[in-house]
């Protein structure tokens, strides 16, 4: 992409409104534009960002075994009342009446969607297990939406559910998640830590949040440090194996690690040593629960358990905030220049700087290496203005993307271009091809 011909109105001036970084960063570098409180549009260059996240969550929810789909947003308040939650879900919902007086409400979560769904379509325990989700955007009337994305009123969720015959099938779905969701958040460069947390309104017994620590977090968190040594990595899960997603679950659980709903300080003292006793904030970018038969009792949701007896089903959710990890990320990945994007989630994959547009042998130098990226299926985002080079190293340090390739004259005689990393700022001079290659090896494509 020839950034003279995209939309990125990246801001000069930093908008008083923006509290906290990672809401500074997204308005400056053109990311978002509130259209009202709370409520967002989003630009080229957050829409890119909102589809590889979007992408790495599909592709971890495949692995699962778990299957897309998608809901509506607007929802008739019928089964809401059939659920009981109409009334109990209070002024966070978004109630609306249609031309005929019908209640309606924007979907906040789907539990009662997808169980009608499922009893009108499932009878058996033949069909289960049974793991669905989609990713869509849900709206609650958050009495004081604030940080841009990370508290919205409209937000983008993936959200998943399990129907399973017994509470040990859906315990494991539990695991399932708790395991396939710590390699997710890894591909987005984040460490999301699952912690015992409090099930508010979706109800049910067991229930992990899972938090990435940063200090504009609006949850007090509780911590054996020993957990951030943890790393999920490339390790090779079988999740059907009952056994194997326990073993993680129980390596990435059973140390101390809750929010303060859940936070008992005499247990943390007994089970931590005070030298590894942490207290910080954290950002909760997703939460997994385990209700049991909550909706299916609710909604009369059973299949025949193969003997005979028709059983309610046993249900968890999963939600993971998919706006809300646009700043998470850039909360946990960013210096006083902008943000740095992990490479898992950047909008482009590098940026080309020219330094002398106009000039013959610089133009056709970026165009060439514009070309061979492009020509390798990566996605590069060419300086190509006339402007001063200062300014274009602003723009490319505040839009993040991980790796730059500076063009000019002078480096041209020599026959070398110069490659950057944002994050470390280190920079080597080599020839365009082998900048195209060294790219290529850090995304895992192949020259040709
Ligand atoms: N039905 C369940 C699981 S699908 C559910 O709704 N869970 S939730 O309430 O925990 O929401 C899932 C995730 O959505 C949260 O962990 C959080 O990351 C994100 N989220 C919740 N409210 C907001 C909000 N107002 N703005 C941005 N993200 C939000």
């Amino acid at each position: 992409m020839r950034l003279s011909r995209y939309f990125l109105p990246v801001l000069k001036e930093t908008p008083a409104e923006a509290q906290i970084v990672s809401h500074r960063y997204m308005l400056r570098a053109g990311m978002i534009k509130q259209a009202s409180a709370g409520i967002y549009s989003w630009l080229p260059l957050g829409f890119k960002v909102l589809r590889k996240i979007e992408d790495i969550i599909h592709q971890e929810q495949a692995r699962a075994g778990h299957i897309p789909m998608l809901m509506p947003t607007i929802q008739s308040a019928d089964l809401w009342r059939e659920s009981g939650r109409y009334d109990a879900y209070g002024a966070e919902m978004l109630r609306i009446t249609d031309r005929h007086d019908r209640d309606m409400l924007f979907t906040p979560t789907a539990e009662e969607l997808i169980t009608d769904i499922f009893r009108a379509n499932v009878s058996s325990y033949k069909d289960l297990p049974l793991t669905l989700y989609q990713i869509q955007w849900k709206f609650r009337d958050e009495i004081r939406p604030r940080f841009g994305v990370m508290r919205g009123r409209e937000f983008y969720m993936k959200d998943g559910y399990n129907f399973d015959l017994t509470k040990e099938d859906a315990l494991h779905a539990y695991n399932r998640h708790l395991v396939s969701y710590l390699r997710t958040y890894e591909r987005m460069g984040l460490q999301a830590i699952p912690m015992r947390a409090d099930s508010g309104p979706i109800g049910g017994e067991d229930t992990h949040e899972f938090l990435v620590l940063a200090e504009t977090g609006e949850s007090e968190v509780f911590y054996d440090s020993q957990i951030t040594d943890l790393k999920f990595g490339e390790r090779a899960i079988d999740f059907d194996s009952v056994e194997q997603c326990q073993a993680v679950m129980e390596e990435f659980t059973s140390r101390y690690a809750r929010t303060d709903e859940t936070h008992v300080q005499a247990e943390f003292e007994a089970q931590v040593p005070e030298e590894r006793r942490r207290t910080a904030r954290g950002i909760e970018v997703g939460q997994i629960f385990y209700f049991g038969t909550k909706y299916s009792d609710a909604l009369n949701a059973t299949v025949n358990d193969g003997q005979g007896k028709d059983v309610a089903v046993h249900m968890g959710s999963h939600g993971i905030g998919v706006s809300r990890l646009l700043g998470a990320i850039i909360e946990a990945s960013h210096d006083d220049k902008g943000i740095i994007w992990p490479e898992g989630v950047t909008p482009f994959h590098c940026g080309i700087v020219n330094l002398k547009q106009g000039d013959d042998e610089a133009d056709a130098a970026c165009d060439a290496l514009h070309s061979a990226l492009v020509a390798l299926g990566l996605d590069p985002l060419y300086d190509d203005r006339k402007e001063r080079a200062g300014a274009k190293f602003a723009t490319m340090d505040l839009i993040g993307l991980p790796w730059r390739i500076t063009v000019g004259p002078r480096g041209l005689k020599n026959g070398v271009v110069e490659l950057t990393s944002r994050r470390t700022g280190e920079s080597e001079e080599l020839p365009p091809e082998a900048a195209v290659a060294k790219i290529a090896a850090i995304y895992g494509v192949t020259a040709a």
